[in-house]
Formats: C-alpha cells, structure tokens, sequence
C-alpha cells in the first residue's frame, strides 16, 4: 500500500508570515501586524499602538506580495499539486467592517490563484490564519461580539463567491483550538481586554488578561462562524471542500501510573479533540460539559439555535498540524520541553530539534489512525509539519539541510504506514516549503523552506530566493509519489 494517485503534494504558508507589504494597495492593520518579533528565550511583544523603531516582522516578511510568481514558479518545479496559502482578511476587508471589499486586495489572490492554475497547482486557502482585522479587535472584542460571526460570513462569502471558479479547498479557521489555551486570545480570536488596549507599555501575549468565560464564548462564535460559512459555502459551489484545522498536539502518559492517564485523557480531550468533535460531529462532546461547570463557565450562550447551525455546518474534511508529540505528568518534578504553542513532560525516547520541540515520526502514523477512528467519515489532510532549524550557505551557494531532509523522511514514511492501516489521508502540505517568519518566535532564523530566502532577523537581506538541497530531494519525492525517499 502506498500514496493513492492524485495524492495532494504540497506546501503551507500563512500571508501574515510571507506577505509583507502590511500596509500597501488598502490593507488594514491585523493582530499580527501587532506583535514584535522575537526569539526562543525571549517572547514577542504586544502593544495596542505600533511602535516607531519596532521591528514587526509581518510588515515585511519575505515580501511574497510582491515575489508571489517566482515563488510559485519554484513551487511548481518541485511539482507542488497543492499550495496552502492564507488570505489576509485585512485586504479584502481592511476593518473587517468595510461596507464594500477592497478590489486591490481581492485582485491580489486573484492573479495568485491563475498564477497558480497556469501550472496545475490546486489552492488551499485558509480564510483566518491568526489575522484577524484589529479594528474588529478594538471595536468589537474579536469574536467576543457575536457581530464579528456575520462580518466573518460577510468575508467567507465575498471569498467563495469570487474565487468559486479557482479555489476548491477551504479551511475557515486555523489552528482553532488555540482557542482554549489562556494565551490564545489575541491571535486566534482577536479577544483582548479593555485594559490591555490601554496598555502604554509592551507586553507578551502570554501576559494579556485571560477571562475563559468570554474566551469560549468567543470560541463558541467562531464555531458558529464556521458552520455558517461551510452552509454558505455548499450553497456557492457543492464542490467546494471545507475543513477544520486543529493543532494536534498527540499526547501521551509519561507513565503508565493511572493518575497520569487520567490527566492524559482530560488534556487529550480539550486540546485535541473538542474542537474536532464539534466541527466533524456537528455537536458540543459529553465531555466538556462537566469540564466548563468545574472551570465555572456558564454555558447557555450554546442555544438552541446554535446547536441546529453546528449540527447542519459540519466539516468536509479534517486537517491538522502535526509538529511532534508531548507527554503528560502528575509529577511536577519531571523535565519539560516546549512545543508549538504548548509544550508538555519530555519524553525520554525523543530527540530534540534546535528549537526543543520533540521528533516523533511514529507519533504521526498513530495520530492519523488515532483521527481515522474518531472521525470515520472524513478525509484527513496534514496541513503543516517541518523542521523548523537553522540553515548556513555554502560559499559556493550551496545549502546543505539533511536533518531537514531525515525529519521529512521518517514523516512521509509514517504516512505510508498510515495509509497502509486504512488511514484516508488525501494530502501533505509541508509547513514553510520557502523560509518564513516563524508565527511562535516571529525569527526568520528558524526556517522550514526548501527554498532559501535571504532574509534576517535584524530586518536585512534582498529577499533573493536559493533552492536547498531538500528542494531536490522534495521534488523527487513528488515525482514518485512518495516512493522513493532517499
Ligand atoms: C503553527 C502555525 C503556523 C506556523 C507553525 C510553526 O502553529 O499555524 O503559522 O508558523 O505553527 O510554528 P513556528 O512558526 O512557531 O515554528
């Protein structure tokens, strides 16, 4: 059993961590356009007005808005079947409040999506990845206001309706699961409180007033959010493929003491799979009931009426990051480890990458079974995993990246082995197949790509594109359909 023909090859990037050009042809200001880059021991910043003299690595990022066609031109010589792009809310509604869309912006994706046609690429566009427009942060309180549902709807349809004919494959919200995590406000619901707008002073995201009420009720809206566009969505085109996109963090128990499992089995079941159950299932889990009364969250913002626009807007596929996998401890002794977004109990049968996230291969192979058991009835897509590390050039140009290359490897060859156990997993795109700003530390200094961008974290660098030597290694992989590796 190997990769089922037609198997979606590809990669992934966000516009907020490529684009650049924050302010150019009528873009509005979004959360990411806000926060300060960063590095691994010291966090990004946050204030509510931007700072002169800041460095805000969104307002530049590779400039893909202007190297778009080079760089799906680089793509497609690798044969991408697949790109994952995001579209930046704020250039097609600058306040996300806009009566009317702004044609520059809505021109932009446009030109994109035929550049990327012109070569067979098949796009995959995520409507909100961690931007979302700050005057809806300032205005509204994010998806706080159950207004921000409709002006989200307003968006998903202006999208659909335009790019109905160019674009098959949608996901409404990145990562939505961030959503549950005290820091996840900010960027993934656009939730931040009256005092922390007030701010005169930076501070990291971590530091923002969390208050979970309004945290899952913001959360409860963009579920709404969602269900609403995927309804919409069929309406335009029944072809259209609309999915949920969850940070999979696979946990497991450090130990087999039951008190670990039990606390295991409590993280599992909020970080990973409520979301999932409520976007695949179409309903709020068993589970989490008993979980917000204990947590104290009063609940009757899910009504009646919600729960029919759940059920009847569910998801046309599941997709996922899967980055590495994290352990689950009672003991608060045990040795810790970060991770994407959360970090957990060190593994001790895991290696480490440069930015201590863990490498787990097999993790993979069992997530995608783990996934292909709870939700029998959708496709699986993995929409993000790489290697995040640190590249050098070679006098000669050259750029040597085999722990890039092993990484992949051992990820696609548990792939296989998922496909071999019955998992449906229809396609692969790659996180940052060209070097980006990282979303967790804002550094270009920790880079994906395949493709080289000769950019830098002090804000110097010409932007030239320089193919690896895992961009060779890609292609081929393409071109046998994931059968030869080597
Ligand atoms: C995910 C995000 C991406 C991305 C990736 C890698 O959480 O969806 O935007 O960047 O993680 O994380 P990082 O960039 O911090 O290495």
């Amino acid at each position: 059993m190997s990769f089922p023909k037609g198997f979606l090859w590809g990669g992934a990037v966000a516009a907020n961590q490529s684009e650049g050009a924050y302010n150019v042809d009528g873009k509005g200001l979004s959360t990411a356009d806000m926060i300060t880059g960063g590095t691994v021991d010291r966090p990004r910043m946050f204030s509510p007005n931007l700072i002169e003299g800041a460095y805000y690595p969104s307002h530049q990022a590779i400039d893909m808005y202007h190297h778009y066609k080079e760089d799906i031109a680089l793509f497609a010589e690798m044969g991408f079947k697949i790109l994952r792009i995001s579209i930046n809310w704020t250039r097609i509604f600058p306040n996300g409040d806009d009566p009317e869309p702004n044609e520059k912006g809505l021109q932009f994706y446009d030109d994109l999506f035929d550049e990327c046609k012109k070569y067979g690429i098949e796009p995959l566009v995520t409507l909100c990845h961690y931007e979302i427009p700050w005057n809806i942060v300032t205005k509204y309180k994010g998806f706080y206001s159950r207004k921000t549902i409709d002006l989200f709807l307003k968006y998903a349809k202006t999208c659909f309706n335009r790019y109905k004919g160019k674009v098959k494959y949608w996901l409404t919200f990145n990562e939505i699961n961030i959503g549950t995590m005290p820091d996840g406000g900010l960027n993934g619901m656009g939730l931040v409180q009256e005092e922390d707008l007030k701010r005169s002073e930076p501070c990291s995201t971590e530091e923002l007033k969390d208050v979970p009420q309004e945290r899952y009720e913001a959360l409860h809206n963009q579920f709404v959010a969602s269900a609403l566009a995927v309804k919409e969505a069929h309406k335009i085109n029944s072809e259209f493929m609309v999915g949920c996109m969850i940070c999979h963090i696979t946990w497991y128990p450090l130990t087999p003491n039951p008190k670990d499992m039990l606390a295991f089995q409590q993280k599992d079941r909020l970080f990973n799979d409520f979301c999932g159950d409520v976007m695949v299932r179409g309903s709020y889990p068993n589970y989490i009931y008993p979980y917000f009364k204990e947590q104290g969250i009063d609940t009757s913002f899910i009504t009646e009426e919600d729960k029919e626009i759940l059920l009847s807007g569910t998801v046309d596929m599941y997709t996922f990051s899967y980055y590495m996998t994290n352990c689950v401890s009672t003991d608060p002794d045990v040795e810790q480890v970060g991770g994407n977004l959360i970090g957990g109990a060190k593994n001790p049968y895991l290696e480490l990458s440069d930015w201590g996230w863990q490498i787990d291969p097999d993790g993979l192979r069992y997530t995608l079974n783990l996934l292909h058991d709870r939700y029998p009835e959708v496709p699986l897509m993995v929409v993000e995993n790489g290697f995040g590390g640190i590249d050098e050039i070679d006098e000669d140009g050259s750029i040597h990246d085999p722990y890039r290359i092993d990484y992949l490897r051992e990820h696609i060859q548990a792939m296989k082995g998922a496909i071999k156990d019955g998992a449906p997993l229809i396609g692969y795109t790659s996180w940052g197949p060209i070097d980006i700003v990282s979303a967790g530390t804002g550094q270009m200094h920790k880079r994906y790509g395949y493709i080289y961008v000769d950019r830098h974290d002090n804000g110097t660098g010409d932007f030239t594109r320089s193919r690896k030597d895992s961009f060779y290694w890609y292609k081929k992989v393409i071109e046998t359909n994931g059968e030869t590796l080597d």
